[in-house]
């Protein structure tokens, strides 16, 4: 099925230099970026997008990470795109993430890790209405 998904890479992907890199693994992968823009979350933003990690421990320091500098979001669309999405970004500790996943190949931290992506059709409607409003 076609399906749409929200991703951004995080503020270390931007400071180092990873953008287009990141951005080529998923057109390599024949996805089709629909929409892409540079920004700077804001807390509001941060606390609806992490809402269910609110009361979580790691809260804070994620929080303040996300909000180092600024992100690239983007709206990605393609055969089965939120499982492959996923797939590839790898699991969320860099540490555990398998060789070939994004995270995998450039990442060795539990929240310094690169990219978020969407994890199910649902999260991706909310996600790209957050990011972006209604996309036609
Ligand atoms: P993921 O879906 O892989 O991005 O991971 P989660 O939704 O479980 O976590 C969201 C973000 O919280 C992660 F990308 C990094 C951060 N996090 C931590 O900082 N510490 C943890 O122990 C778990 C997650």
């Amino acid at each position: 099925m076609l399906e749409r998904t929200l991703v951004f890479l995080k503020p270390d992907a931007v400071a180092r230099k990873l953008i287009g890199k990141v951005i080529a693994r998923f057109e390599d992968r024949g996805f089709d970026i629909l929409t892409l823009k540079m920004l700077r979350m804001t807390e509001k933003m941060v606390d609806i997008h992490y809402a269910e990690h609110l009361k979580k421990p790691f809260y804070p320091p994620l929080k303040k990470f996300i909000l180092s500098g600024p992100i690239v979001a983007m709206i990605i669309e393609g055969e089965e795109a939120v499982q492959v999405v996923r797939k590839m970004v790898g699991c969320t500790n860099g540490l555990e993430a398998e060789s070939g996943t994004l995270r995998g190949d450039f990442t060795l931290s539990n929240r310094v890790n690169l990219v978020h992506a969407s994890d199910s059709l649902e999260t991706a409607h909310r996600e790209i209405e957050h990011f972006f409003g209604q996309v036609s």
